[in-house]
């Protein structure tokens, strides 16, 4: 039996959580097209026959801002220590440049082995692929480097047998059908935010979080939160058109989760400032 820790690095947006759900072979962490979508470490766990493979799905790279960003660049650089390899994520789609350099510095300099993940090679042309597979692999001195689309699923079970192979021999940490350390509230609210951020741009997405006040057998509160009252009207929409699809988009998946059909009733408030409130921000796990 095989077990361990990798932690993924990368710049915000590569597809770091897209890829961690693909390694797990089912939703683990939410995804958008919007920088910053992931705020807090997130164990997204993959057993197999003879291995458990843990990966620690994380925020990017990014110069902190405000305390939000703080906290979340704090996770990212105390989740490198006792994991068993690195997974490090670039984006094909995109340069490769000092952005990554500089995660790069970090992630090589550390000690365990960094596998590579180029990630976003659906639609590129060979040759660009190629291209980008020599850039990153002038980043440093990587154990592995794989071209996936962690969209597609091309190249993702090479890169789990690889990861797989860097473990060493260990026990179960968790139990085998477990999927994610995240409590079923903390999963709720990620769903909730992640319908809200497919739907909002500019400034909104950052400046929402969610919140579940209570789980009943058929009713769910949540409240969504922003900072400002003109972002709350930005989510309640015309005649609460917006935060009524959220909930339509988000109830499916809710219910796919707890297994049962349940009512969600989503209030939107505002909480001014809340991205620099530390006791806020403990709440929220982040
Ligand atoms: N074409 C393509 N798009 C992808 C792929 N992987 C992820 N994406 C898209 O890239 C965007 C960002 O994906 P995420 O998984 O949220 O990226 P992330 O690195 O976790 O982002 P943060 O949590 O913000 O740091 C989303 O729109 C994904 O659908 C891929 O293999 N191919
Ligand atoms: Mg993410």
């Amino acid at each position: 039996m095989r077990s361990g820790f990798v932690a993924v690095a990368g710049r915000p947006n590569v597809g770091k959580s897209t890829l961690v759900n693909a390694l797990c072979g089912g939703k683990v962490a939410i995804v958008s097209d919007k920088p910053q979508t992931t705020r807090r470490r997130i164990h997204g766990i993959a057993t197999g026959d003879d291995h458990q493979l843990v990966l620690a799905d994380l925020p990017g790279f990014q110069r902190p801002r405000d305390a939000l960003t703080e906290h979340m660049q704090r996770t990212v650089e105390s989740s490198f220590e006792d994991v068993d390899a690195i997974l490090f994520v670039l984006s094909a789609r995109e340069r490769i440049g000092a952005g990554d350099r500089f995660i790069a510095q970090r992630v090589f300099s550390l000690g365990p082995p960094v596998v590579i993940a180029l990630n976003k090679v659906d639609r590129l042309r060979p040759g660009h692929i190629a291209t980008q597979m020599t850039t990153a692999s002038q980043l440093g001195d990587f154990h592995a480097l794989h071209p996936v689309s962690a969209k597609t699923g091309d190249g993702v079970a090479a890169l789990r047998e690889e990861l797989v192979e860097l473990l060493p021999e260990g026990p179960l940490y968790f139990p085998e059908d477990q999927r994610t350390d995240l409590s079923v509230e903390a999963q709720i609210a990620e769903l909730i935010r992640e319908k809200a951020l497919a739907l909002t741009r500019d400034e909104v997405p950052h400046a929402i979080t969610a919140e579940v006040e209570s789980i009943e057998e058929t009713a769910i509160q949540a409240d969504l939160l922003v900072e400002t009252e003109s972002q709350k009207q930005i989510l309640i929409g015309r005649g609460g058109s917006m935060v009524k699809e959220i909930g339509t988009r988000a109830r499916p998946e809710i219910e796919q989760l707890l297994g049962r059909h349940v009512f969600l009733e989503l209030r939107v408030k505002v909480k001014p400032r809340w991205r620099r409130d530390e006791s806020m921000l403990e709440r929220l796990g982040i």
